[in-house]
């Protein structure tokens, strides 16, 4: 297919699907400086998962671009515990909203998978040529199953239809208006909202999931959004993009940073009952680099806005998932 690159976001009717969501309302708070028009919808409004409701909406709203940041998302033991929420939502959301951006003419559409598409035992850091290349991960191999049909619609939607769809795989995400339920979030927010606790009741010990010794990645939200919409103006093609830092940290010492950022100076108490996950999860940046992309929020300094945001939205955060559930 012939895509004009770069593509213009100005004056584009853009839909964030998925507006509420983490990388979803980073993307919104992106686009204000693009001038376009940022098009969203609630989940009682269209909800995702119902091909019918999917392109009544598209059909009346005739979004130009569109970012598929929305999904069914959560950490190791929600992803372990729901497997089939996991995999129906996020399959019916791809399959949907993919199918109805064709029939209604959509000019360009992002589709976010996740590194955890990536065989467990990937050689790191993971190149995208990776995939399908080993076993999955167990833990969240549901979740990761839909992201790959999702991206094989994309790919399968370009060949047959001409479609100027494409795929960007994040790394694991932090930052403001994250999850920071500690059964379904994941590691960073659950660490910040239990250190924080710790020290607001003098705790003396905060408890860690795990072994402490996986090794993961983390790019702050606002990158992620930064990296996306770099990619939705300036790249076209079915080989998909890995979209990360470049940089691991064990558990251990990402929950010694929360606690250093904390001023928390009890211990951490390590729970080998958790399950640890992927061993290791480094993404190859090599391509996103290419394209003149890099992050720009150091971890530290990351983590540091996160907390500040939790200590001052704590209540409301919380109020906000449950009612999310
Ligand atoms: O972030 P997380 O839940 O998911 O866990 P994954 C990462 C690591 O942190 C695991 C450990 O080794 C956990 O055992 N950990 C330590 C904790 N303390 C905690 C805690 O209090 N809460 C949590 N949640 N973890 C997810 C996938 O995998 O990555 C998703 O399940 C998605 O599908 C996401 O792909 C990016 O990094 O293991």
């Amino acid at each position: 297919m012939q895509a004009n690159l770069p593509y213009a976001l100005r004056n584009k009717r853009v839909w964030v699907a998925g507006h509420r969501g983490l990388v979803g309302a980073a993307l919104v708070r992106r686009l204000a400086a693009e001038q376009c028009e940022v098009l969203t919808v609630g989940r009682t409004e269209c909800d995702l998962r119902r091909a019918v409701a999917v392109e009544a909406w598209m059909d009346a709203n005739r979004p130009q671009a569109v970012f598929v940041a929305a999904a069914r998302v959560g950490g190791i033991y929600a992803n372990d515990s729901r497997p089939a929420d996991f995999l129906y939502d996020n399959l019916m959301i791809a399959a949907n909203v993919i199918e109805a951006a064709r029939r209604t003419g959509v000019e360009k559409l992002l589709f976010l998978g996740s590194t955890c598409i990536y065989p467990r035992l990937a050689k790191q850091p993971m190149n995208e040529n990776a995939l399908l290349t080993g076993p999955l991960e167990p833990t969240n191999q549901w979740y990761a199953l839909a992201k790959i049909a999702g991206i094989k619609l994309v790919q399968a939607y370009r060949r047959q239809h001409g479609c100027d769809f494409i795929s960007a795989m994040p790394t694991n995400l932090y930052g403001p208006g994250d999850n920071f339920d500690l059964r379904s979030s994941h590691v960073l927010p659950a660490l910040i909202a239990k250190t924080h606790d710790a020290v607001a009741c003098g705790a003396k010990t905060v408890e860690v999931w795990g072994s402490g010794r996986p090794l993961r990645e983390f790019l702050h939200v606002d990158d992620c959004a930064d990296a996306l919409v770099h990619l939705m103006k300036t790249y076209s093609s079915e080989d998909i993009v890995n979209v990360g830092s470049g940089q691991e940290i064990s558990i251990a010492d990402l929950a010694a940073l929360v606690c250093r950022v904390a001023g928390f100076r009890g211990a951490l108490v390590f729970d080998p009952s958790k399950p640890d996950g992927t061993p290791r999860k480094l993404v190859d940046v090599a391509r996103l680099t290419a394209l003149g992309w890099r992050p720009r929020i150091a971890l530290e300094d990351g983590i540091a806005q996160t907390y500040r945001w939790y200590a001052e939205h704590r209540l409301s955060a919380r109020k906000r998932h449950l009612e999310a559930v």
